[in-house]
């Protein structure tokens, strides 16, 4: 395969100022006649390069005058007219399958319905076209079907034109008016339930905010309309940016390689993230829809009015969008509540996202895979929807937004529309508007070293020192920054890593544990933001009484790993003292570390451990401080995850990690026994089921007390688990002890439980998907087990949830099924790979990516995964996306 290149980027030579669309659509067979207005950029011919993939070409004509074969040439991938100049009116009839496409991109058949998907490379898979995100026009789009089977006919912009045909058909057009790239095109055809409302914008006009989903769910779609309208209010709050259409219209699908799409005015979205009702969708769930209907919507701004020059830009739209997804949940969550509760919300909101980084990023950042936020190459821009791209990229806004503080990111935010509004541009674009404002209000400074974010992979490591002077009453504070080279940077010779920006917010904690205030910049403060920008710096803080404890990279004020040699007992202090949540929840997760990690290297080499009593003492002093919110105190009280500790483990023994946990677990459990079995009674939220964070907090540490006796198999706590879940008025509660009793308990009421658990739900699909991924999950399980499930009559391969929900979940969470020394796990892995490959490859490639990191694990391990990624890449007729996954894993 091809490797692409940033630097080989060349403008596409031709303007087309509007593409007017027809589809004739047929399930096997649609038809589609493409034509373009189209105008050369120079005074002098080029050839016409349109990319097409999978696609019939029936005819092609310039002018209306058809083109014979030899005045083009066609092959698998491009449609070439030679050497064009001025304007003209090329018009192409091409065909294609939809009702066979299993890639879920292009045009294809989900339920009854037709649907599209174009980002990144899909709209050649529907028309010949120049499909690169810098090429931008206006869209007309007439969609013809049968008016029975297909009663609704959308696409982006506004509807103008709907008429009866013969033959039982009918037809409708749409123009949107505003420029846009191919992948940002969408067509859906079908009949659904609508609910819609209208809605006014801050300069008072009236828009309509639709949602359509299957037939019969139109009861699930409630949260998913009330978050769309929180989302259009909160942009206008805090953006002023507001809504440029009259109509906003998102479709549920069952079918779909990605979380949503925010195709202009026509978002479609996975069906998991738009239904929920209290009985079928946890409090996860409606957290996860509130952010992902949010992020599509806010990316009307930040990708599609102003979108990518090419792919190696996404992140130019990705981690700005998810930036503002995390912005608005954290303001959701912390809306109506008083001060202190609000901070514990945005600080558990934090603490999810950055467990997300650590646990997807940071081994990406560490393997094969690594790449800066903006890559170099890529051989299928499909791989690299990465957590780099959208989770690291996030975090470089996020330390943009630290550096300029609100104000001054707004200010930078509203240059940026009024710069390039309308156009493609890059991340060089994005920083250059974000500088001006920097060093307008930081006279001499500016932001060089930052861009080294977007062009340096890796996750560096801070090291921190700490000198006290009695006699001075001084504390210096040196942070010393590295990054070893990553993945590509490795096989470059005399490759150098440049330091980075680091914006690094830290404060100091007394012994006795009250927060300490500092002289920084002229005021007092407890909390400092000190700015990085050389390998090690110093700062000296005076009239420090007594040697402090810090307390670093408060609110992970940047994705860096920090090294700092904290005492158990300074840890301790910290863990109940320390006055910024989310470097509170941090000490309990170094402390908890240690530990595990210890018990892990014992285990590995057949010791006995024993558990450190301080360990216990922080567990009960955060089950029991009476200050701390519910869900926050559930942060606190959860073990850190097998994937954030292998992190910390050469070479990785995933199956003493778990052990460990097991060990830790119990030993938390009976350690602190009747402190949970009241935190169990204290929760309940009766009543009316509301997915607020104070409620969701309260079901997730009640949830959190269950598991905890489940583990140890406590009697009573098994019977308070199947009364919760015959009893439960929501989901999250049903869930939550079935999951309970599924992962602990081996009698056979489980299995009664999960069989009636399949039974009620059998008719609604996302509450399958989470019956299997229970499963999956479950200890006991392997390979065996899964190939059993896979043979349900529920089951179905091409379904990405339903792949997702069993074979993903088994490969990704289920440690000792995955890594059975039998090698089971893993000749498993790589027979799905093959399967799902064969169907769908973006999907495939995802599951490849399970193995990336095969060389850190312990060599009995690491010879079966590579074995099994060898026959991977043996696989005659593998694509291009598996293929680079494997192969660059192999290198
Ligand atoms: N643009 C692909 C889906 C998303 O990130 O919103
Ligand atoms: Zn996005």
């Amino acid at each position: 395969p091809t490797t692409i290149h940033r630097l080989d980027y060349r403008e596409y030579p031709f303007n087309i100022e509007n593409v007017a669309l027809h589809f004739d659509l047929h399930e096997t067979s649609t038809r589609i006649t493409s034509t373009l207005s189209v105008s050369s950029k120079e005074n002098w011919p080029a050839d016409l390069v349109l990319n097409g993939e999978d696609i019939r070409l029936v005819a092609v004509s310039i002018n209306g005058k058809a083109l014979g074969e030899h005045q083009y040439s066609l092959n698998e991938q491009t449609l070439v007219v030679p050497s064009l100049q001025g304007q003209f009116e090329l018009s192409i009839v091409s065909e294609c399958n939809p009702q066979e496409n299993s890639t879920l991109m292009g045009l294809y058949v989900s339920g009854n319905s037709f649907f599209t998907q174009c980002e990144a490379e899909g709209f050649r898979r529907i028309t010949f076209f120049p499909d690169r995100p810098d090429v931008m026009s206006t869209y007309t789009v007439t969609i013809c079907a049968d008016k029975a089977r297909y009663p609704y006919l959308l696409s982006n912009g506004n509807l103008c034109a709907s008429t009866d045909l013969p033959d039982g058909r009918h037809q409708a057009t749409w123009e949107d008016p505003f420029r846009k790239p191919s992948y940002l095109f969408a067509l859906v055809a079908g009949d659904f339930d609508i609910r819609e409302k209208h809605a006014t914008t801050q300069s008072g006009r009236e828009v309509l905010l639709q949602v359509y989903s299957d037939k019969g769910s139109g009861h699930q779609t409630e949260w998913a309309l009330e978050s769309l309208e929180n989302a259009m209010k909160w942009d206008e709050a805090r953006f002023g940016l507001e809504l440029d259409l009259d109509r906003f219209m998102i479709v549920a699908v069952r079918d779909f390689n990605m979380g949503a799409m925010e195709n202009k005015g026509l978002n479609i979205f996975n069906a998991a993230y738009v239904l929920a009702d209290p009985n079928t969708a946890t409090d996860a769930n409606y957290e996860g829809i509130e952010s992902v209907i949010g992020h599509e919507y806010f990316h009307n701004w930040t990708g599609n009015r102003i979108t990518c020059r090419d792919w190696f830009q996404l992140s130019l739209k990705e981690g700005l969008t998810v930036f503002r997804d995390q912005e608005f949940s954290a303001d959701m969550m912390a809306r109506n509540l008083d001060a202190s509760a609000a901070a514990s919300a945005r600080a558990i909101k934090r603490i999810d996202d950055v467990t997300r980084l650590r646990t997807a990023q940071f081994p990406e950042d560490a393997g094969p895979m690594a790449h800066p936020i903006r890559p170099e190459s890529y051989q299928e821009i499909a791989n690299f929807y990465t957590a780099t791209i959208y989770e690291k990229g996030a975090e470089v806004i996020r330390m943009q937004h630290t550096l300029l503080g609100e104000e001054g990111f707004r200010a930078g935010m509203d240059e940026y529309f009024s710069r390039h509004d309308g156009q493609a541009v890059t991340c060089d674009d994005f920083i250059n508007v974000m500088e001006s404002v920097y060093t307008q209000r930081n006279p001499g400074k500016d932001l060089s070293l930052f861009r080294n974010w977007y062009s340096q992979a890796g996750t560096p490591r801070v090291t921190v020192q700490l000198a006290y002077n009695e006699a001075q009453q001084r504390c210096s504070i040196t942070l010393s920054q590295s990054c070893a080279p990553v993945g590509v940077e490795k096989l470059q010779n005399g490759f150098v890593k440049k330091p980075f920006h680091i914006p690094f917010s830290m404060g100091f904690i007394s012994q006795s544990g009250q927060p300490l205030m500092l002289q920084f910049e002229g005021r007092p403060q407890t909390t400092v933001l000190l700015e990085l920008i050389e390998e090690s710096q110093t700062w000296h803080f005076d009239q420090i009484s007594e040697r402090p404890i810090p307390s670093l990279l408060r609110d992970f004020s940047a994705p860096v790993i920090v090294d700092y040699p904290w005492n158990q007992q300074e840890l301790a202090i910290l863990c109940a003292h320390d006055s910024n949540p989310f470097a509170r929840w941090e000490a309990v997760q170094a402390l908890s570390s240690n530990e595990l990690l210890r018990i892990a290297a014992l285990l590995a080499q057949g010791g006995q451990p024993e558990l450190d009593p301080a360990l216990l003492q922080v567990w009960q002093t955060n089950l029991t401080d009476p200050s701390l919110d519910a869900g926050y105190r559930a942060w606190l009280l959860t073990l850190p995850s097998e994937k954030v500790l292998a992190e910390r483990m050469t070479p990785i023994e995933p199956v003493a990690i778990a052990r460990a946990r097991d060990f830790v677990r119990e030993k938390l459990a009976n350690g602190l026994l009747d402190l949970w079995q009241q935190t169990l009674g204290q929760n309940e939220t009766p009543g009316r089921y509301s997915p607020d964070a104070i409620s969701a907090g309260r079901r997730s540490l009640k949830n959190l007390a269950l598991a905890y006796l489940l583990s140890i198999q406590n009697p009573s706590a098994i019977q308070a688990a199947f009364a919760q879940y015959q009893n439960a008025s929501n989901m999250t509660d049903r869930l939550g002890a079935l999951s309970a009793l599924v992962s602990h308990y081996e009698g056979d009421e489980r299995d009664e439980a999960l069989a009636q658990f399949y039974e009620q739900w059998q008719h609604d699909p996302l509450v399958v998907d989470k019956w299997f991924a229970l499963q999956a999950n479950a200890r006991h399980t392997n390979a065996q087990t899964i190939l059993g499930l896979m043979a349900h009559p529920a089951f179905n391969l091409r379904n990405p949830n339903r792949a997702r929900s069993l074979i993903f979940q088994f490969c990704i969470n289920n440690t000792e099924g995955l890594h059975k020394s039998d090698g089971s796990g893993y000749a498993f892995w790589a027979d799905q790979v093959i399967a799902l490959d064969g169907i769908n490859p973006e999907i495939a490639a995802r599951l490849a990516r399970v193995m990336d990191n095969w060389s850190r694990y312990a060599p009995a391990l690491k010879a079966g995964m590579q074995q099994a990624l060898k026959r991977v890449e043996a696989h005659p007729g593998l694509s291009k996306n598996v293929f680079e996954i494997v192969s660059k894993a192999l290198n």
